[in-house]
């Protein structure tokens, strides 16, 4: 049996974790991220039949029964995740149709899963019914993305928009857009259920005066897509207040469609 540590999902991992901190996304212990693993993954470290504790959901996932979560704790730092992978990250497996997850590894201080596990649930569910190769939710706060939904209307077509003409590279990497949540009370089922409605028709979901979601079939997508969001956010408060005297055109962005083969949400573009 090989050693955990050596896992390439646990090493990709980590490192997302400390990039994300690096980015400045994840203060504290803001943030956390959901990596899904297959049975055969998880297989080659260690006995996964050996449950250490069980540990209840507070809600149903019956879609996810039997999966495999490699999943950031509640409480911890992102900061912190690269000197103690064991403590601050736990792999669990979902039992009794989402109502206990199973842990196999980590959270070795008694620690439990994050806060924003709901979220992060019932978003896998409704991601894979989009796409069954989706294996990544993750949340932080990035700075531009938060500062932009105290000046910008959250009107999700017009956000989407909004994104898209501030680089050229935003309509290809997220032609789906971005969806948008008003202020909700976080850590709870309900913004979960409304995380995991919008999770269906778009790949990012942006808590109002919070942060953001991200979802993608592996780490790299799903951090590179918000990068990419919050990358054209920090542009859009760099000039926002200056008079705008040039733009990305919907002809445009026609015209990047047609390039890179990609579809701009139904009705977003003229
Ligand atoms: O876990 O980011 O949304 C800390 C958070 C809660
Ligand atoms: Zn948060």
């Amino acid at each position: 049996m090989k050693d955990i540590m050596t896992a390439p999902f646990l090493v990709e991992m980590i490192r997302t974790c400390t990039n994300m901190y690096n980015h400045g996304w994840d203060e504290r212990n803001g943030g956390n991220i959901s990596l899904m693993l297959d049975e055969s993954e998880v297989a080659e470290y260690g006995d996964v039949k050996r449950v250490l504790r069980t540990i209840p959901t507070g809600f149903k996932a019956p879609s996810l029964d039997g999966k495999y979560f490699l999943v950031t704790g509640t409480g911890k730092y992102f900061k912190n995740v690269q000197y103690e992978p064991a403590v601050n990250l736990g792999l669990v497996k979902i039992a009794d149709g989402g109502e206990n997850a199973q842990l196999l590894w980590g959270f070795t201080d008694g620690g439990k899963f994050t806060s924003e596990f709901p979220a992060h649930m019932m978003s896998h569910a409704a991601r894979l019914t989009v796409n069954p190769s989706n294996r990544v939710i993750m949340h932080c706060h990035p700075t531009n993305l938060l500062a932009m939904t105290y000046v910008h209307t959250l009107d999700e077509k017009a956000f989407t928009r909004t994104l898209w003409q501030m680089c050229t590279e935003c309509i290809v990497v997220f032609p789906d857009g971005v969806n948008v949540l008003p202020w909700m009370l976080c850590g709870t089922n309900e913004i979960g259920e409304a995380t995991a409605e919008k999770m269906k028709t778009a790949r990012l979901v942006v808590w109002a005066q919070h942060g953001l979601y991200g979802a993608g079939v592996d780490l790299d997508e799903a951090f590179g897509l918000i990068e990419t969001a919050e990358k054209a956010a920090e542009i859009y408060m760099k000039i926002a207040h200056l008079p705008l005297v040039n733009t990305i055109t919907d002809e445009q962005m026609h015209l990047l469609e047609g390039r890179f083969s990609v579809k701009a949400r139904e009705g977003y573009l003229s």
